[in-house]
């Protein structure tokens, strides 16, 4: 019998593929839509003494973000910009009890004096490290950003940060800051405009920082993952050679299975919405396509010898929604009813894999 060119690459059905996802989602208290302030991107979830611990972007705006022609230092460009990192606890994952902030930008003059955001953290031998993005005054479009990390022996802090930032934009590339990053005086390499996301693992006794990228004649909407690898948690990092180590790809998701790293790769790219899986954190591969996935999503991570399904380290977790334009509702798939919100102000749900539903195509 002939087979046509898609039934010989029909090798595994959703139904039969343990990379195979979809999600359920539902509101949280304490973290929800609230008018005046933004929370968004949040880390990942780390239980600790049994309390579930997650840090996000929080930024409380006298009015919706203006954009980059109208901002000032009091008006926001955007939704992320002039932002803290915050954190909340909960002991179940649904009602969360925001703390106040955990690290608040610095002042003028500062790396970090425009704003600190979009963190991630890791825990590794009783130490806290909260790897994050800093942005420096005027934050125009096409202003270089870059990724610093922050220490603490508890999770509720203090937290002391690094001199200096820990990963920077490639060099390379020319671009007018009132410009669009697109609009390039010279084409960059692929993370020459800004570094994003950070999401820190420790794995193979190194520390591997993954990133996104964006680059100075790139549309922003051609983000890709990158890696740098430190000896010290505190740097200094080396970008690898493989880079970038996805072809596409927004905001970053990793979790550790079987010795090697998965992630999921959302929004951006032709590999756009997939979980992927390396077994070296450097090479991956598509491991399956899922529907409307969790936006900026902060998974809970547990000990990777508790990881035995791929998906274990991607249960559930929080993630943000941008009211207005929303995915979930723009795809019609809208039960929280964030179509009917008319505040601009992006707020934390909750997600999670929703296994009833693994098997149905
Ligand atoms: C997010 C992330 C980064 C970007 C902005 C805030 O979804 O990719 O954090 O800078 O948007």
């Amino acid at each position: 019998m002939p087979l046509s060119a898609a039934m010989q690459r029909f090798d595994r059905p959703d139904k039969d593929n343990p990379w195979f996802a979809k999600f359920k989602y539902s509101t949280v208290t304490g973290l929800g839509n609230e008018k005046g302030v933004v929370r968004r991107d949040p880390s990942s979830i780390i239980k600790v003494d049994g309390l579930y611990y997650a840090w996000y972007t929080r930024a409380a705006h006298a009015t919706p973000p203006v954009g980059f022609d109208k901002m000032t230092d009091q008006l926001p460009a955007t939704s992320w910009d002039l932002a803290d990192i915050w954190y909340a606890t909960s002991n179940d994952g649904h009602h969360w009890d925001e703390q106040g902030p955990a690290l608040q930008r610095g002042p003028a003059g500062a790396y970090d004096e425009r704003g600190v955001f979009t963190p991630g953290i890791l825990a590794h031998e009783g130490r806290y490290y909260l790897v994050y993005q800093v942005a420096r005054s005027p934050n125009y479009r096409s202003t270089p950003e870059s990724i610093a990390i922050a220490w603490s022996d508890s999770p509720a802090g203090p937290w002391t940060k690094s001199p200096a930032p820990i990963l920077e934009p490639d060099p390379s590339g020319l671009v007018d800051e009132h410009s669009d990053p697109e609009d390039f005086i010279e084409r960059g390499a692929w993370d020459s405009l800004q570094v994003h996301d950070p999401s820190l693992l420790y794995r193979a006794s190194q520390f591997w920082l993954y990133y996104k990228g964006e680059g100075i004649g790139y549309h922003h909407m051609e983000s890709k993952w990158g890696l740098a690898i430190a000896d010290d948690p505190l740097g200094p990092y080396t970008k690898s050679p493989f880079n970038p180590v996805t072809n596409s790809g927004h905001e970053v998701v990793v979790w550790p299975f079987a010795g090697g790293v998965a992630g999921l790769v959302n929004r951006c790219g032709p590999e756009k919405n997939t979980i992927q899986f390396a077994p070296d954190g450097i090479n991956f591969e598509v491991k399956s396509l899922v529907v409307v996935p969790p936006q900026a999503a902060g998974p809970l991570r547990i000990d990777e010898a508790q990881n035995t399904d791929p998906l274990s380290g991607f249960s559930w977790g929080l993630s943000h929604v941008i009211p207005h334009s929303s995915h979930l509702a723009m795809q019609g798939r809208d039960p929280l009813g964030l179509a009917a919100i008319d505040e601009p102000w992006d707020f934390l749900i909750r997600w999670e894999l929703d296994h009833h539903r693994r098997t149905y195509i």
